[in-house]
């Protein structure tokens, strides 16, 4: 009986976060638990970084035991080359029904847009959907203010997996350097079991 495991190197996660893309543009979701969706988009082909925080409230200094009116979210830094805000919509409307509402206010459903390239391809996007943005439930506002989340929250599924966790520290990556880790996105995506085609992992048969 044959048995495969993965096995991950400092050095492949230096090398792959030394060639990813430096210019991206940036999208904002609230989807939910934001462990899910931190997750799904960190595989994407094209999304380069992730990082989850709070957003759509008015507290200025939310944090995950005192909220306030924020919601969950999930922030992405996409290369534009290769993956478009529109491509991003798909994702996000093809993981929620913009029929219902979340009634926490904590996990609600929330398109951010954050330039006028985004709002155009989101009337675009909700044009050719028949999704009329007065009638679906899910919330559509322009990104006020951004809180990062607690270091705990980053890139959740990492935690309890010491062969992913341990060459970043061999790396010497702090906490705010796994969260921006394009690698460390694409091992979160792997864990939630998300398909990710990336060469970081080697085979192992033992
Ligand atoms: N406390 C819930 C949701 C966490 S999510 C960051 C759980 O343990 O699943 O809101």
């Amino acid at each position: 009986m044959t048995d495969s495991t993965s096995a991950l190197t400092s050095a492949a996660v230096r090398g792959y976060d030394e060639q990813a893309p430096t210019e991206t543009d940036t999208a904002t979701f609230g989807l939910g638990c934001f462990w899910g969706p931190d997750a799904a988009f960190g595989a994407v082909e094209g999304v380069v970084r992730t990082r989850v925080g709070y957003a759509g409230g008015t507290r200025s200094d939310p944090s995950y035991e005192l909220l306030g009116d924020h919601t969950e979210v999930v922030q992405v830094d996409y290369d534009p080359q290769r993956l478009s805000f529109t491509d991003l919509l798909a994702r996000a409307f093809e993981s929620h029904s913009p029929h219902r509402q979340t009634g926490k206010r904590q996990y609600q459903n929330i398109i951010f847009t954050a330039s006028d390239d985004q709002r155009t391809q989101l009337r675009r996007y909700l044009a050719a959907n028949g999704h009329d943005r007065e009638r679906i439930e899910t919330r559509i506002e322009g990104l006020s203010t951004f809180h990062l989340a607690e270091s705990y929250h980053q890139k959740f599924n990492l935690s309890g997996s010491r062969w992913v966790t341990e060459p970043f520290e061999e790396a010497g990556y702090d906490e705010a350097d796994v969260r921006e880790s394009p690698a460390a996105a694409k091992l979160n995506g792997h864990l939630g079991g998300h398909e990710v085609d990336i060469p970081l992992l080697t085979e192992h048969r033992r």
